[in-house]
């Protein structure tokens, strides 16, 4: 019985082995954690791979904020109401041929920014239609049962609803909390929340700035660096600003695998607020070093018109694309055009 089970095993390794030989250099075929079949010709997931592709714009996300559907409870309160979706199975085109499997709080990555007043009631309908269980963890301060930990929503339609009290006042990130953390987080299911101050800031040309990597391949090393995601997308298509006129930028930095990253801006420099909770500045620089999800708000205005780059001093980083460049527009309005808040 013993030689007949080593016969039978003998033979299917001699039967087997060559065809797994031949399998690595040809396209296979496989299944997707939500059951489509997909081909992939390497080790990266590539255009084969076409479940389902993610447009983004990071010129667009740059400069949107949204506040939710906004009402008022009896005792005055300001409730905002979002809806936030995650999934997991789809591709982005993050850069020319280079594709990547993004999960996607409301379809982009980043996530929406989420804003709010300080003392506003935030009620956040989470819908996983995800595969893998997901979760909307904030920074902030709320009850435990909000802080999307210990409640996994499920995939498939799973909803949660996250209610609480959005403080402190600052700038914040959110993002998945299921484990395996990092394989949540570096997918994408992360964004930002800013909780303003109930006596407003000054009126600014606002602006958001997650700072990310993409491990393209899963060796747990990032690939690409980005302001945005998109590598080197604001060099090739600068920031247009004016000349002095007050900029804002809520910066969040997001990037795994590497212990820091950092944010160098020319010709200038810029006052920061460390979280965004305290309205006196706490430094007057041109450079912030930044581990995993620390943030911050930056203040600054350009004299001069012309072409600044701003980017990631970690050399490495900004040659793997997190750099930007400022176009400064001279600036003949006055400065009643910019809207707080836009
Ligand atoms: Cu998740």
């Amino acid at each position: 019985m013993i030689l007949l089970l080593s016969l039978v095993v003998g033979f299917s390794v001699i039967v087997f082995f060559p065809s797994f030989s031949d399998a690595e250099s040809e396209p296979k075929t496989f299944v997707t954690h939500s059951g489509a079949v997909v081909q992939t010709s390497g080790e990266i997931i590539d255009p084969l791979y076409t479940v389902s592709t993610v447009e983004f714009d990071p010129m667009e996300f740059l400069r949107d904020f949204n506040y939710g559907k906004v009402s008022q409870l009896t005792d005055g309160t300001v409730l905002r109401e979002f809806t936030i979706i995650a999934e997991d199975d789809k591709i982005m085109e993050v850069s020319p041929g280079v594709f990547y499997n993004v999960w996607t709080f409301n379809g982009t990555v980043p996530g929406p920014t989420i804003r709010a007043t300080e003392g506003d009631l935030l009620r956040i309908t989470f819908i996983n239609n995800g595969s893998k269980e997901h979760t909307m963890h904030f920074h902030g301060i709320h009850p435990a049962e909000m802080d999307g930990v210990f409640e996994p929503v499920g995939g498939n339609g799973g909803q949660f609803v996250y209610e609480f009290e959005a403080g402190p006042v600052g700038v914040h990130p959110y993002h998945c909390h299921v484990m395996p953390l990092e394989e949540h987080i570096v997918h994408g299911l992360y964004g930002v929340f800013i909780v303003d101050p109930k006596e407003e800031r000054p009126s600014a040309d606002e602006m958001v700035m997650v700072l990310n990597g993409l491990d393209t391949d899963f060796d747990t090393e990032n690939n690409f660096y980005a302001a945005n995601t998109i590598p080197f997308y604001y060099q090739h298509h600068p920031i247009q600003i004016n000349t002095n006129e007050l900029i804002r930028v809520y910066v969040v930095n997001m990037v795994e695998f590497d212990p820091i990253n950092n944010l160098h801006l020319h010709g200038n420099l810029y006052k920061y607020y460390p979280t965004g909770t305290d309205l006196v500045p706490s430094f007057y620089t041109d450079m912030i070093t930044l581990s995993q999800t620390e943030r911050g708000i930056m203040e600054f205005e350009y004299g001069f018109p012309g072409k600044y780059l701003f980017h990631a001093h970690k050399v490495e980083f900004s040659e793997k694309g997190w750099v930007g460049i400022f176009m400064v527009n001279d600036n003949e309005e006055q400065k009643e055009s910019v809207g707080y808040g836009t």
